[in-house]
This record gives C-alpha cells, structure tokens and sequence, in this order.
C-alpha cells in the first residue's frame, strides 16, 4: 500500500498560508487513498506558483512552457495509457496562456485529470489580472479596474461537455480530497477547479471571502443533467456551488479512438530505429 511519505518531494517554497499547500496535501492523500504508486503517477505543470507543484511531489513529473500543460499531459497520457496522468494550471496558465488547449482538451476527451489553482490572479508574477478575477478589480497593472468579464470556467466545460467538471475550496480539505479522487477515477477528461487563496497578491478573494459564498451541492443532485448542470454552473455571487457539477460518463476517451492504443502502451511496444529513421527522411524536403 502507499504512504503519503512516498510520494515527499522537496520543500515548497510557497508563502505561509498560501491555498497551494492545501492542494498539495490533498493530492497526495488522493492518490494514496486510490491506492496509487508513485510510479504509476505522472504529475505535469506549466508555469507560475501552480507550476511548482512538481518540484514538491515525488512520482513521475514534468514542469513545462506556462499554459502549455494540457498538450505534454495529452501526449504522455497517450504514449503511456497506463499512466494516471494529473495536469496542473494556475487560472493564468490554464485559461488565459493556455486556453485554447483547455477548449481543445476538452473536445479530445483524453483521460487526463486538470487540477487549476484557481487564485484568481498571477501569482508568480505578483498580482496581475488573471482571466477569473473580476471585472473591476484595481490591480498593479490595472490601477483603473479590470475592464474585461470574469470567465466561468466550469459553465464553459459544461457547455464544451467535458466528462467532469468538478469545483472545490483548499478551506475544505475533506471535500478537495474527494473532488480529486472522482477526478482521478474518471475516464475521460476530467477539470477540477479549485479556489486556492493567494494571500499575497488578492486581498479581495480570501479564505473568508470564499468560506462565506463556497456551498456543496446537496445529495439530490443528479451531475448527469445537463441543463441543470449549466445553470448551476451559472450561479456566482453570495452562493456559489461546489462539487462535482456535471458529469458525462458516455463519451469515449480520446485513447479508444485510437486502434493502435487498445494494446500494449507505445512506451513498451519494440521501438525499430531504421523504421524511424526512414519516416524522418521521408519527411524531409
Ligand atoms: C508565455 C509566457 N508568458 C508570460 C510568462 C510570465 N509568467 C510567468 S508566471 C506568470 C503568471 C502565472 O500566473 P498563474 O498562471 O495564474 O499561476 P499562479 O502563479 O497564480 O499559480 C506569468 C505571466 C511566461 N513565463 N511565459
Ligand atoms: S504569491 Fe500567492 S500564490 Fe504565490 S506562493 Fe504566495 S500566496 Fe501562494
């Protein structure tokens, strides 16, 4: 069985208090408590605070480009299908740098797990506008307000019909662990947003700001329909719903449209150097 203390990595060098830590912890307890070995776990991140949570896990890992986290974890998903492959994105990286992967993950439907830190700001970068931070917000780089719309990220997977799309709060650790394990478990594309307070950079959306609004969906409701789901994900304001919001458990995932994926991995499979080397050349100009 595993330990959380297998999968320790180095010592996180996040501010006292930072939402980050909560996720870290939880992830760990998630992948132990589904009964995974660090070997059989690869953790891929982008850029920013988020983007270190590799350094801090030990288990297969890849810190890449920012927003570029979705097209590596895609890819080793689909090299390794036997690979439980976790994706990791700050708000920034996943929906702003790197959104047009998240539209393009989500249509492709590989089994792959999208943990967004969700602080609502650049972290790394010190408290720009990110794409979920209010509109109007006064930031260092917006002294007059931010002038765009907030985006929704889980009515946007819901109406994308991504297989689940699921939110959560780092104050509710219980509830996190949960979220990710139904994340982790489910085959196909799978979004957890999680509202992880920078306590550095946004003083507006705090641990108190989230644990006042923050309200699980109750046991009645059926994540399987649709509309519902859309509605639910439109809420925002005094109340806002977490949980696992919507989920479609009938669409393929990406690697069972591929014949030559059903078997053995691609990673296992004979590699042949001259058959490699002969489609390079005829590839080439
Ligand atoms: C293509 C590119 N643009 C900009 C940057 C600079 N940059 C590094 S981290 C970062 C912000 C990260 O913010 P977010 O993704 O929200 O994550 P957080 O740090 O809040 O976890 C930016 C803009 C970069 N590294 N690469
Ligand atoms: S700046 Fe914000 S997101 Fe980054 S470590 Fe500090 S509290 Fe966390």
């Amino acid at each position: 069985m595993p330990d959380i203390k297998d999968y320790k990595g180095q010592t996180p060098a996040w501010c006292p208090g930072c939402g980050n830590f909560g996720i870290l912890r939880s992830l760990k307890r998630a992948l132990v408590e589904l009964g995974l070995e660090p070997h059989q776990v690869l953790v891929v991140s982008g850029i920013g605070q988020s983007g270190k949570t590799p350094h801090y896990m030990q288990c297969n890992t890849f810190n890449g480009l920012h927003g570029r986290t979705l097209p590596v974890a895609t890819a080793a998903r689909l090299a390794n299908h036997e690979m439980v492959v976790i994706a990791e994105a700050g708000d920034g990286d996943c929906y702003g740098e790197g959104g047009n992967h998240f539209l393009h993950a989500m249509r492709r439907n590989p089994n792959i797990t999208l943990l967004v830190h969700d602080n609502q700001i650049y972290g790394l970068t010190k408290g720009q506008a990110s794409p979920t931070t209010a509109e109007g917000t006064v930031t260092k780089t917006q002294p007059f307000g931010v002038p765009s719309e907030q985006l929704n990220p889980v009515a946007l997977a819901v109406a994308m019909d991504a297989g689940l799309v699921a939110r959560s709060f780092v104050g509710d650790m219980e509830h996190l662990t949960e979220m990710m394990k139904a994340a982790i478990a489910h085959k196909g594309f799978a979004l957890l947003d999680i509202f992880q307070p920078c306590v550095t950079f946004n003083k507006v959306n705090t641990y108190d700001w989230y644990r006042k609004r923050v309200k699980p969906v109750g046991e009645d409701y059926d994540p399987e329909d649709r509309l519902n789901a859309f509605e639910t994900a439109l809420i925002w304001g005094e109340e806002i719903p977490v949980g696992v919001l919507y989920r479609n458990p009938g669409r393929p995932a990406m690697e069972e449209r591929f014949p030559v994926l059903a078997g053995t991995p691609l990673v296992k499979q004979p590699f042949d150097l001259e058959t490699g080397r002969r489609a390079i050349d005829s590839l080439a100009l």
